[in-house]
């Protein structure tokens, strides 16, 4: 018998215990903020500087964290199932990579990187971007994170939408299921007849239609 195909989403939960926040949850990114006034392309259009100076804090943020023990639970689980398994993160974060796993699905993007919106390229970004650095391919100063906003379609949906067609099992770790298309995703795998989980340390919106639904910290649960 074959080992089964997985296809696992995560969300801002999994790497809330590296100590990065969640959006929703108290003390997290969006407590008393609208987020449409950071996560739209029309808010980057009102104020970029406001836009830039909220990821930049956050990418700067990431190199005082280290992945936990969920992270490297699931890189160990990628060297058992090889391409039979689909990790897809909604995270912006690199905590996923810096755990071990070689193939990580961004479909929000990545903090990490610039977004030339003059050229359309991407580069590989560490540093602040609100001083308005040229473009490294084209030198126009036209460099916005390389993130998904609302109203902006998520990367490689095709490629999900594929993977969980062909699974056995779909897996949400850490995801309030608030926003699509990633929450509808349960749905889709549910409703093809394939076995679904939830690791969460609360219900979430997408408790009532998983199959099965574990509570508890991201870092007890994903390594069990
Ligand atoms: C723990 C834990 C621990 C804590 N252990 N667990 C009406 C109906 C349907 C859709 C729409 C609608 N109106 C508008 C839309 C579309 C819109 C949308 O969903 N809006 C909602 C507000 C309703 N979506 C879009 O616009 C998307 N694009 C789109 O739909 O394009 C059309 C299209 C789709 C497909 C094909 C073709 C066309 C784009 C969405 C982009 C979202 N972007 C953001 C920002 C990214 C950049 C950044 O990081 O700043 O992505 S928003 C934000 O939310 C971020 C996250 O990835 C995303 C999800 O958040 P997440 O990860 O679930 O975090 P939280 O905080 O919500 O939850 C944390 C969870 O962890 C909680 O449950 C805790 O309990 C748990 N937790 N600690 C385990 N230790």
């Amino acid at each position: 018998m074959h080992p089964p195909r997985i296809v696992v989403l995560t969300g801002a939960g999994i790497s809330a215990e590296s100590g990065l926040p969640t959006f929703r949850d108290a003390d997290g990114l969006w407590e008393g903020h609208d987020p449409m006034t950071v996560a739209t392309p029309e808010a980057y259009d009102d104020d970029p500087a406001l836009v830039h100076r909220f990821y930049d804090e956050r990418r700067a943020a990431l190199a005082r964290v280290r992945p936990n023990a969920a992270h490297r639970a699931l890189a160990r689980l990628e060297d058992a199932l090889g391409d039979r398994l689909h990790l897809v993160t909604q995270n912006v974060d690199d905590l996923h990579e810096r755990g071990g796993s070689r193939r990580v699905h961004h479909m929000h993007g990545r903090l990490r990187a610039a977004w030339c919106t003059a050229c359309d390229e991407r580069t590989a970004w560490d540093g602040p971007l609100g001083h308005r650095p040229p473009c490294p391919s084209c030198d126009v100063p036209a460099l916005r994170p390389d993130v998904v906003w609302f109203g902006e379609v998520p990367h490689g949906m095709d490629e999900i939408e594929e993977a969980l067609w062909e699974c056995d099992l779909f897996v949400s770790i850490g995801t309030s299921g608030l926003v699509y298309p990633a929450a509808a995703f349960v749905h889709y795998a549910a409703g093809n007849g394939k076995e679904t989980l939830e690791l969460n340390l609360h219900a979430s919106e997408a408790s009532v239609d998983v199959g099965q639904s574990r509570r508890g910290p991201a870092t007890d649960l994903v390594p069990a």
